[in-house]
Order: C-alpha cells, then structure tokens, then sequence
C-alpha cells in the first residue's frame, strides 16, 4: 500500500483516520479489481463518506417513532397505527425539508407532508409497491446521524398483527424482515424495550449482531432503552418506595442484565415526555389548562390521576377536550410531574414547565449515550463496517488472483499500528455474539477495554492516579499475553492477542504523556 497517493481521496470528508485508510484502501484497489468488484467498493466509499446509520428497532408499538421524533426534534414520524408507521423510513440531513415514496422498482414518489408537518397516513400509492420511505430534514442531529425508523419485530397482541397483516397485505412474517434489511443495513442499532423483556428481545439483538457480523460490535454499536418508563407502576419493583423513575431504573438494570452482553446498559426514558417537549408539542394553552387543575380540590385532583377515563371525566375546570390532548402529549405520568412544578411555584413560565418535563424524560441521558457511543465512535464503526463489506467483496470475486490481491490488501491495513481499534472492534464482537465462546468475567474485561476510548474506564479504575493504572495495564497486558499462548483454544488466543496489544498501548499512552 505505500506509495498511494492519499490526497486524491482527501478531497472528501471522512469521519477519521480509519475512515480514510479504508478509503484509500477502496481506492486503489478500485483499480486493481474486475469492473464488478468495482462497482461494489465505489458503492462502500460512498457509504464511508455518509453519516453513521442508526436503526431504531424494537418492537411494534414500543414507542420507536415518538423516540425518533424527539431525538430530531420535530414531530415528523407517524406515532400508533398507520400504513406509515410499518414502514422504514430513512431520516437524512436536507437542506430543505422532503419526503420521498421509494417504490420497489426504484421509482421515487414526492410525498407532501400533512397539515401537521408529519409524513402523511396514507401514501397515495399501492403499499405492496412500496419499498420504504426517504426523509430529508433541516435537523441538525441528522448532519452526523441517519436515523432509520424501523416498523418493529413481532407485535403486541393477534388484533394488531391482523391489522399490520391487513395494511401490509402480506403475511405477517414480512414485517420482520423488512426491519431486519434496514437492521442490517444499518452500522449502529438504538434497541427500544418496554417493561417486560421478552426472550425474543435478546434474539433481536442477536440478529442484529449477527446480520452485521464483524463488521461492528455489540456494545459498540448498540444502546437500549428502556422507554415508557412512566408506565411502570412502582409498587411492581422492590426498593422503588413508590417512586417511577427509581422503578426504572431498578429494571432497566435488571434488563441490562438480561441483555449483557449485547448492550452495556439500558437506560429508562419516557419517550412521548421527551417528543412533546422537543417538537413544540407543549403550549401556553396547555401550561394555562395544567394550572386550572393544579387549583382543583386535591382529593379530586388526587383521584383524576388515577386513570385515563377518571382524568377526562372527573368534574374539574378544564374542558375534557384540553384533557384529552393532555393525556395524549403528556400522560398521566407527565400531568402528574407538570402540577408537581405548578405546586412548587406557581408563578412558572410554559418554558420553564416544558423543561422540567424535558428533564423529566431522561432523554439527556440518551443523547449522552448516543454521542459516547456512536458519535464518537462514528469513524471506526463506519471503518469496521466497510472493511467488513470489502472482504465480503473480495470472497464473493470471481477471480483467485484478484480476491488474493484484496486479501492481502487489508491485511496490510490492519497490520498498521492505527488499525489496531478495528481489530479490538472486531475482537469485541466475536466475544459478544458469542462467536467466541469465553468465560464470563472475561468476556466483561473484553468489554471494558475494548468498549471505551478513556484509559481509566477501559481499566475499570476511575478515580485512580496514573501510575497505578499504568501498572495495572501492564499487569493486564501480561496475563493476557500468557492465555494467549497457553490457556486458549486458538480462537480465543486470536482474541487474546489484541487484547494484550490493547493493554499494552493503554501502558504506553500512560507513560507518554
Ligand atoms: N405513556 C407513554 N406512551 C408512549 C411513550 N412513548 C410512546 N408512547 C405511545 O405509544 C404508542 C406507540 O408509539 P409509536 O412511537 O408509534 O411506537 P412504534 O410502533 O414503536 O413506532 C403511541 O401512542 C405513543 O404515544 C412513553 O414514553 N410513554
Ligand atoms: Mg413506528
């Protein structure tokens, strides 16, 4: 590879160095390799230089779209049944805002957005002829992120997997594999769960790592979420003293348990608190009408927030209309929060109410996580992920000189002491699918290291000074050398290796600087 010449593929952004040297790998052996072939790593280079893919999968109804929504800020994708909500939708940055029918034979179809700027119930054409849906928004969380809407795996109950059967005009099964294209099409997956993990939610997940196998690894490229966590009755969970949000948080960790070790952690979140409070969706009206009840006599105030049907008909001084569109922005949970702030002052402003409700969804904490995780990571998952697709190219040649000379190419690349992050990438995910078997506490150092770009995390010792992490990286470094030679079968001791070289340069970047 020395001697390419890297500028004539700086011309375009990259998301980083690893990024650009599969580029400049794609490049050159562009010129190397059949016309087929090329046409294949043309189309990996243009996928490097687009934003990281994110698929939101979960399933039907787990609230999926109303995350969407919040995390882009606008209340563009269809919530609850409709045609829309079973199909996948791509979310691109645009610089104006558009959506597009893209048909089965490729066609593209201007689609208007309704009324209320979402995309539109109904599509106007035949849905059987319906691949999936492109939209292009101002947002500005889409400039780093494609975030791609999935309609979701299995369904809640038979009534509505008859009515998604009947809207698809396909059997049921379909459903599944139209998310699981867009799963695995995508680098980075935002897996949603509600209260009960089922045995099928870790399957989900071990798909997605398996459709994407080696190419991206699972707590890398994986964050879940615990949504409709205002939904939790807190009696449900021991040690929650009544109290939602330490209910889940309680099983949040228990489903993390549960998923381990595919996610590092699932965090609870209230998606439609988090979709109302970032797309506008609470007013002046509603921060009047939430003071009205604030003032009502508190056993009928108590009362009303009991249930649904109790908080539309009880006799207070709101009409049930302005109660029901509070229960559908808010929940009784997000009512409930809004009065609390009104008690503690009565004065506050709509704005300062729609923070608190934005607080209270915990959605902060799931854009932190998307940024630790993907965004930072952007450049070796996107990195990972087209070395994944060029060496699948170069199985799928036709020619043995050819596929030898890709071989030999990315093996150059990954011998490079920069490419060593895609190679620990890649260690993570045989460990997490379990493509490598390993003892537990093992697969939890794998984790650890390979799972963090900050030296005191990847150690597990945060809070301690520098010499002790440095002689515990080197400690590290050594035991893992050792079961590398002697206490491995050879899959394991492949693994090995670049977990001793992982410790080793935490030892040295410790020394360094
Ligand atoms: N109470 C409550 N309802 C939610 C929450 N998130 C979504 N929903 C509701 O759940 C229903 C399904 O949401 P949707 O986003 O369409 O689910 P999807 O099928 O996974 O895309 C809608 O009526 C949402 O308003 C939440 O955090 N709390
Ligand atoms: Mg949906």
């Amino acid at each position: 590879m020395s001697g390419i010449d890297t500028a004539s593929v700086a011309g375009r952004s990259w998301p980083g160095p690893l990024s650009a040297a599969v580029a400049v790998l794609c490049q050159w052996l562009g010129s190397q390799v059949g016309e087929r072939t090329a046409v294949g790593l043309r189309d990996v280079l243009r996928r490097l230089a687009s934003p990281l893919q994110v698929a939101v999968a979960g399933r039907i109804s787990s609230g999926k779209s109303t995350l969407v929504n919040a995390l882009i800020g606008r209340r563009v994708a269809p919530t609850d049944v409709g045609e829309c909500t079973r199909l996948v939708t791509r979310f691109s940055y645009g610089t104006v805002d558009r959506v597009e029918v893209v048909l089965r034979d490729g066609a593209r179809q201007a689609l208007p957005f309704d009324a209320g700027g979402t995309i539109p119930a109904g599509l106007g054409v035949e849905p059987g002829t319906v691949s999936h849906l492109e939209a292009y928004l101002t947002s500005a969380v889409l400039r780093d992120l494609t975030v791609i809407d999935t309609p979701g795996l299995g369904s809640l109950d038979a009534a509505s997997a008859a009515r998604a059967e009947s809207l698809l005009g396909t059997a049921g099964g379909e459903l599944d594999d139209i998310s699981a294209a867009a799963i695995a099409g995508a680098e980075a997956v935002l897996y949603v769960v509600t209260q009960a993990v089922r045995a099928d939610d870790a399957q989900v997940l071990a798909a997605f790592t398996a459709a994407t196998a080696s190419r991206d690894a699972g707590p890398v490229n994986a964050i879940a979420v615990l949504n409709k966590a205002d939904t939790i009755p807190p009696e449900s969970v021991e040690g929650a003293d009544g109290d939602v949000w330490k209910a889940a948080s309680a099983l949040a960790a228990r489903q993390a348990a549960t998923l381990k070790p595919r996610v590092a952690d699932v965090l609870p979140v209230i998606g439609l608190l988090a979709e109302t409070a970032e797309t506008g969706g609470f007013t002046a009206t509603d921060a009047d009408a939430l003071k009205a009840l604030a003032g009502t006599d508190q056993t009928i105030r108590d009362a009303m927030l009991l249930s649904a049907d109790l908080f539309t008909t009880l006799d207070a001084p709101v009409p049930e209309g302005t109660r029901r569109r509070l229960l559908e922005r808010l929940d009784l949970y997000g009512v409930g929060c809004a009065l609390t702030a009104i008690d503690a002052d009565p004065a506050i402003t709509a704005g300062a109410l729609r923070r608190t409700l934005l607080d209270a969804s915990g959605l902060a904490g799931v854009r932190g996580r998307l940024d630790a995780v993907f965004r930072a990571r952007a450049d070796a998952i996107k990195a990972a992920a087209a070395l994944a697709s060029v060496t699948a190219l170069a199985r799928a040649g036709g020619d043995p000189g050819e596929r030898q000379r890709m071989r030999d190419a990315i093996e150059v690349l990954l011998q490079r002491p920069e490419a060593h992050q895609l190679r620990l990438l890649e260690a993570l995910t045989l460990v997490t699918s379990g493509a490598v078997a390993m003892p537990e506490d093992l697969v939890d150092e794998v984790v650890r290291v390979g799972g963090s770009y900050a030296a005191a995390e990847q150690l597990g010792m945060v809070g301690h000074g520098r010499g002790e992490l440095a002689g515990y990286a080197l400690e590290r470094a050594g035991w893992w050398r050792s079961f590398a030679a002697f206490g491995a079968t050879p899959a394991q001791s492949r693994v090995a290796h670049v977990v001793h070289r992982a410790y080793f340069l935490i030892w040295q970047s410790l020394r360094e600087d």
